[in-house]
């Protein structure tokens, strides 16, 4: 397989930071919305968008699309940002968030925004329906893969667990569990709400392929989900290894962040550190 080229890597990082952008522009529009882990997941969507789904912008239903399941909803805005960088619909719509009316619901609404794949916000419940889809996907011959985007703190509701173990009993090999491992929830640690550790030994115990990555380095990442691809008769997941609020200062883990918008000022702050980041990705050229 392809490694990214240099060149490929820092169009990634400078699409990254306008998803980080426009994570911010709509919170403040919003006045309300999930900033931390919004922008702990940007190199990550970015990733996907950008370089490792089968998709197209100008037709979401393309029959033979990958499907990318958002299973924790309330980090809805960095994926709006990526659909909108990546052509979906105009960036200035991201203005819209959670507004009356809008196509970008505070948690995603699969019928209001063409290019969602399903509904959520109760969380747990996305890789119970991206192993339906798997299987579905097996039984029709179709080779297009499901990914799933859980949240660390989602790891805490039963089903999911269940969807673990039947993905393991069917040898889903066309489906990706990818993990926000931030180690953060709405009230603090995960380690001392709940702990999930040891994590990765739990995915292998249900027969799950295992991959770990920094979920700051694309490249990284994108290693991570090639060699997840290429696995044979096992799901497989990549735990992403990611810091809350990456990319603004006094966000970055601080669970505090977890469900609360920038104000205008803090919003101007964030805006002018990521103007900064910007240059030096640039400067890299
Ligand atoms: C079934 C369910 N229980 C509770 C909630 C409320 N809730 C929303 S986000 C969240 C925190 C979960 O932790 P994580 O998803 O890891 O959040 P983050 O890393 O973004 O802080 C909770 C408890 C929910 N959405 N669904
Ligand atoms: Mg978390």
């Amino acid at each position: 397989m392809d490694s990214l080229s240099p060149e490929a890597l820092r169009d990634l990082e400078l699409h990254a930071n306008d998803v980080r952008v426009g994570i911010i522009r709509s919170l403040l529009a919003a006045g309300s919305g999930h900033a931390g882990g919004s922008l702990d997941m940007a190199d990550i969507f970015t990733a996907l968008y950008f370089h490792l789904m089968r998709h197209d912008p100008t037709n979401p239903e393309l029959p033979d699309r990958d499907r990318l399941l958002l299973s924790c909803g309330h980090i809805a805005p960095v994926r709006y940002a990526a659909m909108a960088c990546a052509g979906y619909f105009p960036v200035e719509e991201l203005l819209t968030l959670r507004h009356f009316g809008t196509r970008l619901q505070g948690h995603p609404e699969r019928v209001s925004l063409p290019g969602l794949e399903t509904t959520s916000g109760p969380l747990g419940e996305g890789l119970a329906q991206g192993t339906g889809m798997a299987l579905g996907a097996k039984m029709d011959g179709s080779d297009w893969r499901v990914y799933v985007v859980t949240s660390d703190g989602e790891h805490q509701c039963g089903l999911h667990w269940e969807a673990m173990m039947t993905a393991g009993k069917f040898k889903l090999d066309n489906l990706t569990c990818i993990v926000d491992r931030n180690v953060i929830q709405i009230d603090g640690s995960t380690e001392d709400v709940m702990p999930l550790e040891p994590f990765a030994d739990k995915y292998r115990a249900f027969n799950w392929e295992v991959f770990e990555c920094d979920g700051h380095d694309i490249a990284a990442f994108v290693d991570a989900v090639e060699k997840a691809k290429q696995v044979k008769g096992k799901p497989q997941v990549v735990i992403a290894h990611t810091v809350m609020g990456k990319g603004v200062s006094f966000m970055e883990g601080d669970y505090l962040w977890h469900g609360k918008p920038p104000k205008k000022d803090e919003a101007e702050q964030a805006l002018r550190e990521l103007s900064e980041a910007r240059e030096l990705i640039g400067a890299g050229r």
